[in-house]
């Protein structure tokens, strides 16, 4: 029989109950030119727990697409002035919703003419009129297979944190909202020591278990609102919104001592690792390269100075 993973069995339970808990069924948007209709159908989805945004009229329609960042776009076709398909080849024009499934909800019934409003680059139709509960299940059921696709995309396999490139783009988008909002938030970089030790001593396997150990310490014990992110193979970026570098400080050394406190076994053996951690206060720097770049040379100083630290 196939070797179950556990910690990953065990870590899309706890996802899926985190979702159930915070009832968590799909983030949507609707387009249509009919502003009632448009309502009617949010509150439909609404009333089963959906996050439903109205959007009537379609020149805003980008700004509200970065604002709201919906798991799936629903769109009528004949907006007024304006036309579905050439919105839904706009949209396709920006790499940040290339994945992002759009679907007409629209009267539109000849198959001919539905196929070239798909060629503007939305996936398929739901036809109206609709019911209130087919309307419920299919926006859900879309919902839950976006978000899958995006994990499948966004996160790295081994741990489940966000990519390279996407915890990049964090930071860069944590210091334009907290200079907008006036308000500090913090980077850190992360780096097992001696990790090169723990492969050629343990092997690789080992080596992974312990990348997968301090992955899910910093999601068990970071904010919701937190970003982590595997930025390289045994390198973690975090991105703490709202918080101090002093505190950070603090949250890293007490994240440090416990991970250091761990006991990893192998061929009955037992062994300690620590990593070292630089910090960089966000709104010191204009540009996200820059951040890391301060983060990483703190990060080097501890290296330098010992490992086995935090430093800022
Ligand atoms: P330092 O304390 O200076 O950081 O020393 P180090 O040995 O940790 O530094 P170095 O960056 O030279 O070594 C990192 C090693 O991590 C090298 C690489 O083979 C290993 N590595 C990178 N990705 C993975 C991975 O996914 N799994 C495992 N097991 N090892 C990895
Ligand atoms: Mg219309
Ligand atoms: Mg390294
Ligand atoms: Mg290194
Ligand atoms: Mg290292």
């Amino acid at each position: 029989s196939a070797p179950v993973d556990l910690p990953e069995l065990v870590e899309r339970l706890e996802t899926l109950v985190q979702e159930l808990a915070a009832g968590t069924k799909g983030r949507v948007m609707i387009v249509d030119d009919d502003r009632e209709l448009a309502e009617h159908y949010c509150l439909v989805l609404k009333s089963a727990g959906i996050e439903a945004h109205a959007v009537s009229d379609p020149l805003t329609l980008l700004s509200e697409l970065y604002a709201f960042e919906p798991e799936l776009l629903l769109m009528d076709i004949e907006l007024g002035a304006h036309s579905g398909v050439i919105l839904a080849r706009m949209i396709r024009f920006h790499a940040r919703w290339l994945s992002l499934p759009i679907v007409y909800l629209s009267s539109e019934d000849d198959p001919e003419r539905q196929l070239r409003a798909l060629s503007g680059g939305a996936d398929e139709f739901l036809v109206k009129p609709i019911s209130e509960d087919y309307l419920i299940r299919a926006v859900q059921m879309r919902c839950h297979r976006a978000r899958q696709l995006s994990e499948l995309m966004n996160r790295d396999s081994l741990t489940r944190l966000l990519k390279h490139s996407v915890i990049k783009q964090e930071v860069e988008r944590e210091r334009q909202r907290c200079t907008r909002g006036d308000y500090s938030s913090v980077a850190v970089l992360l780096d097992i020591d001696h990790f090169k030790q723990v492969n050629d001593t343990w092997g690789h396997a080992q080596g992974d278990v312990v990348i997968r150990t301090l992955a899910n310490l910093l999601r068990n014990r970071l904010r919701e609102s937190d970003a982590i992110g595997r930025y390289g193979g045994e390198e973690f970026l975090v991105v703490l919104p709202h918080c101090e570098p002093s505190a950070a400080l603090r949250l890293m050394s007490g994240i440090l001592e416990s991970f250091s406190e761990l006991e990893f076994s192998s061929e009955e053996e037992v062994f300690h690792v620590t990593f070292s951690a630089g910090v960089a206060k966000i709104n010191d720097f204009s540009a996200g390269d820059q951040i890391i770049e301060a983060a990483d040379k703190a990060l080097y100083e501890r290296k330098r100075n010992g490992r086995n630290g935090v430093t800022l």
